[in-house]
This record gives structure tokens, C-alpha cells and sequence, in this order.
């Protein structure tokens, strides 16, 4: 038996169910080319989505959003940029006995133009096999002028207990905290990061695989590409800030997200540049 990848409505979204033989699915959303849902094979969800999540009109809490071609206000466009509310394209659907693979696109048009003048080619490919997610976004600069962005895999975990969470592998690594505007970098000294307040960290040029720890279970995050690691939760008060996050969910989620903050990374006519996040059950 193979693998099998299905064009489904997801919220009245156009979307792709992908699942393999070993029992592993998703949901990629076409709007936002965002990833809503993840299912290892044996396993539970692992990605947060609001219930109060909106489809189609702005942003939607959860999943997985891509921020491009800015990351969070670090520019003049709205926050993370358009990417996450723009309709892609399915440009590839691949399966075999243990994998099941999509790549979708968004291409420069005029509505990206009047915000960002610059031509160019997105692609979200996402692959899985049982216990394994991978994401790889490619920028291509398809125009005729250079051009520099930020942006990131904006990774809503769903964890079972927050405050029984740990993280593992920041240690030592230099941070900026976002709830601390004009704050010097500081340097990570905590063997485990962890969840009792709101927390926003930037941390920088992370090359070391992360660990999360999660009421018993463990799941691997890794990053390729990516130079930075964004860490949030909005804990109680910035919670009862969102309104499209039930009261309390910030105790069900955690975002661990691959982005390119602090350098802004820079393309030639031509060139591309691709970057990674691989999960992996454990
Ligand atoms: O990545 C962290 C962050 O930039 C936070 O500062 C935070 O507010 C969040 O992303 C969510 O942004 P959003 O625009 O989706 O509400």
C-alpha cells in the first residue's frame, strides 16, 4: 500500500490531505500555503490550531504560516508579511510505499508588487513519512534586480501541558527578547528553557537540533537554512490579547519556529536560497 494525497475543502479552503501507509497524515492549506494539521502515524496531533482559528480572511492562528517576505514588524509591510494570506498553487504531489510529498507555490503578482516591487518564486514543499515532517521553503529571486527578505516557518506546536515543557538545545546561544524592545542580546545559560510567562526570544545562528519534552513525549526539531530560532507564548495576558485564541489555549501551544530574523538574507537576480524544518517524532 501507498501513500495517498487528496484535494480536500478545509474550512471552505481549498486544501491537500496528504497520508502515508503507516497511518501519517496533514493538511496543507492552499490559502497561505499553511500547514494546518500533522498526525504521526500512531500518534496525536502535533500541530495547534485555534478553534477560533478564521479561514480565508487574514491570517490563521496555527499551524504552520510563513512568514515572507518580512518577519514579524522588522520592515514597512504588515506583520510576517503577505505570504500567509495569499492563495499558492500545487505544483508537485508524490507518494510511495512510505512517503507522501506536496510542493506548493506563490509567485509574484501585481497585489505583491504594490507592496514589495520584486519578482519572485515561493515554494513550500512538505514531506512526511511515519514519525517524520519535513518542511522546506525555497525563495527564487526570478527578477532582475537584487533583493533581501526575512521571514520564517512559524511552527505552532500543540503541547499537552505548557508549563510541563521543556526545551532543549538554546543553551548558550544569544538571544534578543522581543518583550524587551532596545533590550542588548542576552546569552541563553539555562540547560532547559522553561514556560512559567510570556516569552518571545529571538535567538541567533542556533546549529544545534532541538529537543522538546512534552508529558512524556519527545519530538526532535531541526533546521537547516534557517540561521535563527523564534520561541513564543503569549501566556495568559497576551492570550486574552488574540481574539481569535480561546481563553487559556496558550497553555496547548508552543511556537518553535526556523525564521531568518537578525540577517536579512540577501538574493541576486537568479539566485535562490532554501531553508528547513524537520520534526521528528521520538
Ligand atoms: O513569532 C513571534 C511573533 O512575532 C510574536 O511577536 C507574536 O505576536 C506572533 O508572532 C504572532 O503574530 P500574529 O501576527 O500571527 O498575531
Amino acid at each position: 500500500m501507498s501513500g495517498d494525497i487528496q484535494t480536500i475543502e478545509y474550512q471552505g479552503l481549498p486544501a491537500l490531505r496528504l497520508s502515508t501507509a503507516a497511518g501519517a497524515s496533514a493538511v496543507l492549506s492552499l490559502y497561505g500555503g499553511q500547514l494546518l494539521s500533522w498526525v504521526p502515524a500512531r500518534g496525536r496531533e502535533r500541530l495547534y490550531l485555534s478553534e477560533r482559528a478564521r479561514f480565508g480572511d487574514g491570517p490563521i492562528r496555527g499551524g504552520v504560516p510563513v512568514c515572507f517576505p518580512q518577519f514579524s514588524t522588522q520592515g514597512t509591510l504588515a506583520r510576517h508579511g503577505f505570504a500567509r494570506t495569499r492563495m499558492w498553487t500545487v505544483t508537485e504531489q508524490r507518494t510511495g510505499d512510505d512517503f507522501a510529498l506536496a510542493t506548493v507555490r506563490l509567485v509574484d503578482d501585481p497585489q505583491t508588487r504594490a507592496l514589495w516591487p520584486h519578482p519572485f518564486i515561493l515554494e513550500l514543499t512538505v514531506a512526511m513519512d511515519g514519525g517524520r515532517l519535513d518542511l522546506e521553503l525555497e525563495v527564487i529571486n526570478s527578477g532582475h534586480a537584487p533583493f533581501a527578505f526575512t521571514g520564517a516557518l512559524h511552527t505552532y506546536l500543540r503541547v499537552a501541558e505548557l508549563e510541563e515543557c521543556q526545551l532543549q538545545g538554546l543553551h548558550g546561544f544569544d538571544y534578543l527578547d522581543a518583550l524587551d524592545a532596545g533590550a542588548q542580546a542576552r546569552r541563553d545559560s539555562g540547560d532547559v528553557l522553561l514556560f512559567d510567562g510570556p516569552l518571545d526570544r529571538h535567538y541567533r545562528d542556533v546549529e544545534r537540533p532541538l529537543l522538546l519534552r512534552d508529558n512524556g513525549a519527545a519530538l526532535g526539531i531541526h533546521a537547516e537554512g534557517f540561521p535563527d530560532v523564534v520561541v513564543w507564548n503569549p501566556w495568559e495576558d497576551g492570550n486574552a490579547r488574540i481574539d481569535d485564541m480561546a481563553p487559556r489555549d496558550f497553555r496547548r501551544m508552543l511556537c518553535v519556529e526556523a525564521a531568518a530574523t537578525h540577517r536579512r538574507i540577501a538574493l541576486e537576480p537568479g539566485e535562490s536560497w532554501h531553508g528547513r524544518q524537520t520534526l521528528v517524532c521520538l
